[in-house]
């Protein structure tokens, strides 16, 4: 088998990236280690900025998402709970965000691949990546116990956190660097119509709560939990207590509570790998950065790195020009790293951290309270959620 660019991964990283490169004619094979079913059924992201809204527009995947996805132009924060609303729209020029289901953007990526040509190997398994550093890197894989191969010119690595192709860029190059957090989030999806029209991001001296949604019929929350904590600690009844008291009387009032059909619980990371490319090889969403998920920022810049990377792929394959492509990894750093610093501040300001003294505490309450009061400290939050210009 013979491709210009094999992608490794079908997260939408690699898918997106595959999409853009067949509607400008450049090959592509999509090699994924799960099955169709198993990417789907993963419940992760829920808010999409404008750039991966015009993304998907961009495409012509954006049908379902403007039938069904939910225009957001304000979000809110509470305080020991007490909300306050942050007017996205009226602070950003008019920008807002859109809440449409990670798993509904990647069913209209797969639903749409055969028709443009885009191919994916399902369950590909043990996936190797030979002669990066040359001018003909090979990809390797089985299926079904059958040895595979596959020439390409380049190799996208969309493979995730914990995927193959990361690890394949020598130790002395690599540079990684990481703040683990001191807990995780427990995840709870629930037909029931959701509390509020819009999110509510909510500080609560026990904890973080988020009160987040799909549809007007199905609700996403979230609540702050020890890394040593299992689901079974977490009976349907002890988490609708946990969030509504976390939440706050005035939001808990409206909180519909019901069976939940998917609980899971996320530990929270920031990490970058620099560069983000070596070779032939080039990394781009979870294969080379975390944010935590307070930001809502994960799935947005595995959309920004493939635009990037599209961008410098087209013009290296229409003119032969490589300076798009020597540069991917400085652009699409830049814009990453700011990502990282919102996500992680907006998690430092809402999340309670076990060695958080009195002054800690109060320093987080008055950071919040500024926010309320300065429209000033309001509009850097709204430009940074919204999402920053792609430069
Ligand atoms: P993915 O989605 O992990 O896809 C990688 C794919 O590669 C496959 N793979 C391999 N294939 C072949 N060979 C190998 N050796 C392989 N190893 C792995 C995997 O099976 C998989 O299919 O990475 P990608 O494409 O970079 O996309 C990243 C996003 O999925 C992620 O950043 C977001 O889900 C993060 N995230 C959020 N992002 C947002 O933009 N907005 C949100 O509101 C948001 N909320 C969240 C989130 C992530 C969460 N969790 C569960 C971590 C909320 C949560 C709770
Ligand atoms: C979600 O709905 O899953 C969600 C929304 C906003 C976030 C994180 C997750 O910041």
């Amino acid at each position: 088998m013979k491709t210009d660019i094999a992608i490794i991964g079908a997260g939408p990283a690699g898918m997106l990236l595959a999409h853009l490169l067949s509607q400008e004619g450049i090959s592509a094979v999509v090699l994924e280690r799960r099955d169709r079913a198993y990417v789907e059924a993963r419940v992760r992201a829920g808010v999409l900025e404008q750039v991966t809204v015009d993304l998907l527009r961009r495409l012509g995947l954006n049908a379902r998402m403007e039938r069904e996805g939910l225009v957001h132009g304000g979000t809110n924060l509470a305080l020991d709970g007490e909300l306050f609303h942050i007017d996205l729209a009226a602070l950003t020029g008019g920008r807002h965000v859109v809440v449409y289901g990670q798993q509904e953007v990647m069913k209209d990526l797969f639903d749409a691949a055969p028709a443009r040509g885009v191919e994916i190997v399902w369950n590909a398994e043990d996936v190797a990546l030979h002669g990066l550093d040359g001018d003909e890197p090979i990809v390797t894989w089985t299926a079904q116990g059958e040895a595979k191969q596959l020439a390409c010119r380049f190799v996208a690595g969309c493979d995730g956190f914990h995927g193959v192709s990361r690890a394949a860029i020598p130790a002395t190059v690599l540079r990684q660097f990481e703040r683990v957090y001191p807990f995780g989030w427990l995840g709870f999806l629930a037909d029931v119509p959701p509390a509020d029209e819009e999110l509510v991001y909510a500080n609560h001296e026990r904890g973080f709560a988020l009160a987040s949604m799909r549809s007007p019929t199905r609700s996403r929350y979230y609540v702050q939990c020890g890394l040593e904590e299992k689901l079974e600690d977490w009976p349907d009844e002890r988490f609708w207590d946990e969030l509504c008291l976390r939440l706050g009387p005035q939001l808990a009032a409206k909180v519909t509570r019901g069976a939940a059909f998917e609980k899971s619980i996320a530990p929270l990371r920031s990490f970058v790998a620099e560069p983000m490319r070596w070779g032939r090889l080039f990394l781009a969403g979870d294969a080379a950065h975390i944010v935590p998920p307070t930001g809502a920022k994960g799935m947005n810049l595995a959309a920004s790195d493939v635009t990037f990377l599209a961008e410098a792929l087209v013009e290296f394959f229409k003119s032969g020009k490589a300076g798009g492509i020597e540069g991917y990894s400085a652009r699409a750093l830049a814009r990453v790293w700011k990502a990282e610093r919102f996500s992680w501040w907006f998690t430092s300001v809402t999340h309670r951290f076990p060695e958080m003294d009195g002054f800690s505490r109060r320093l987080q309450m008055a950071e919040l309270d500024y926010i309320r009061q300065s429209e000033a400290a309001q509009r850097s939050l709204a430009e940074n959620y919204v999402g920053l210009p792609m430069l």
